[in-house]
């Protein structure tokens, strides 16, 4: 059953019609509130020690490899190295992905329509031609791959479907160039990889159960090893990261505990091929990033309060320097992107205006 045959084909003057009528405010950016400095040790409550069930884990030593960072975690359609945006109506199913370079918005695209009962839960390259695809999910538990070059649909397959209490992420797990799925399943605390190649399943591995009061917030390379690291937080704050190769858990290590107002995501800021995390506090409007060496903080710096009628919608490269950058989005329909090197801004832009309907795909905080 693919997907791809029942849905319903738009056209691309839907996009024309869409932008037409949302790049209204294009030259309107709010400045975020400035709030500086805001020293990273003030949300280092403590150092807390990593839990039984989680330290029992260790199970290896790290070997150092050459930098080479996992590169399918993409949100690059065309394979310009520049991240693009995905966005779905969740009014009426459609779908536009907008081909960025840096704060510009070079060309546009519809995809199909998909009926609101699926949901991108992830986009990432499972083929290793360096193009974001799309994973998409529904409320009966079927998984959809696209296949994406651009704005086209290259492919659409089936995976098995997998019932609901189980949440996916990707990553490439094997270093093989190609995105994996990560399985946690939300009633049992169970966890389970799929080592894709493309649209299959080349293999599958399970994980020590995790208790629930842990989620996972990120996969993402934090040692700069090719292979996609797992990112753990769980309710009273405390963070620990898994150093993954395949299914096996090579190292495992705890970062400093952060109170649970503390949203975070991952990205390479500085560019060094390693994962960094950044951080925005949902109670006060502080962000925060830490610059990753595994599962070492190398630095901290804190970026400018932004008041909380804004969210991160995004944090990918959209100017192709190799460090990522943040997507703004307000209550309002606005969008702004900040150009990041390291823990700098180097640069800021807005997007055009969108209305509410819209969301940037994936969600970063998935809605209950
Ligand atoms: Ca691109
Ligand atoms: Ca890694
Ligand atoms: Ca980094
Ligand atoms: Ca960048």
């Amino acid at each position: 059953m693919y997907l791809l045959q029942k849905l319903n084909h738009k056209f691309v003057s839907f996009l024309n019609n869409f932008l037409a009528n949302h790049v209204d405010s294009i030259n309107t950016m709010k400045k975020p509130t400035t709030n500086f400095p805001q020293l990273i040790t003030q949300t280092i409550e403590s150092i807390f020690l990593v839990p039984i069930s989680l330290a029992l884990i260790i199970v290896g030593v790290v070997t150092p490899k050459a930098v080479s960072f996992d590169l399918t975690e993409t949100h690059d359609f065309n394979g310009d190295g520049r991240a693009d945006l995905l966005w779905r109506n969740e009014e009426t199913g459609d779908n536009i992905i907008w081909l960025m370079n840096g704060t510009n918005i070079i060309a546009g695209g519809s995809l199909p329509n998909v009926d609101l009962d699926w949901e991108v839960t992830s986009i990432a390259d499972f083929n290793g031609d360096a193009r974001a695809d799309i994973l998409w999910r529904s409320t009966g538990g079927a998984n959809v791959i696209w296949l994406m070059n651009g704005t086209n649909i290259l492919a659409s397959s089936s995976l098995p479907n997998v019932n609901l209490d189980w949440l996916n992420d990707t990553g490439d797990f094997n270093g093989d160039g190609r995105a994996d799925i990560g399985w946690r399943n939300e009633a049992t605390g169970d966890n389970i990889i799929w080592l894709m190649n493309g649209t299959n399943i080349l293999a599958g591995g399970s994980l020590p159960n995790v208790e629930l009061s842990w989620e996972v917030t990120s996969i993402a390379d934090f040692n700069g090893d090719a292979r996609a690291d797992i990112l753990w937080r769980s309710t009273g704050g405390a963070n620990v990261i898994w150093l993954m190769n395949g299914a096996n858990i090579l190292a495992g290590g705890s970062l400093p505990n952060a109170n649970p107002d503390w949203l975070n995501d991952t990205g390479d800021f500085n560019g060094d091929g390693r994962a960094d995390i950044g951080w925005r506090n949902e109670a006060t409007g502080n962000n925060i990033i830490w610059l990753m060496n595994g599962t070492n903080i190398l630095a901290g710096g804190s970026l400018p309060n932004v008041d909380l009628s804004w969210e991160v919608t995004s944090i990918a490269d959209f100017n192709g320097d190799a460090r990522a950058d943040i997507l703004w989005r307000s209550t309002g329909g606005t969008n702004v992107i900040w150009l990041i090197d390291g823990t700098n801004i180097l640069a800021g832009g807005s997007l055009p205006n969108v209305n509410l309907n819209w969301s940037i795909k994936p969600l970063l905080i998935p809605t209950e």
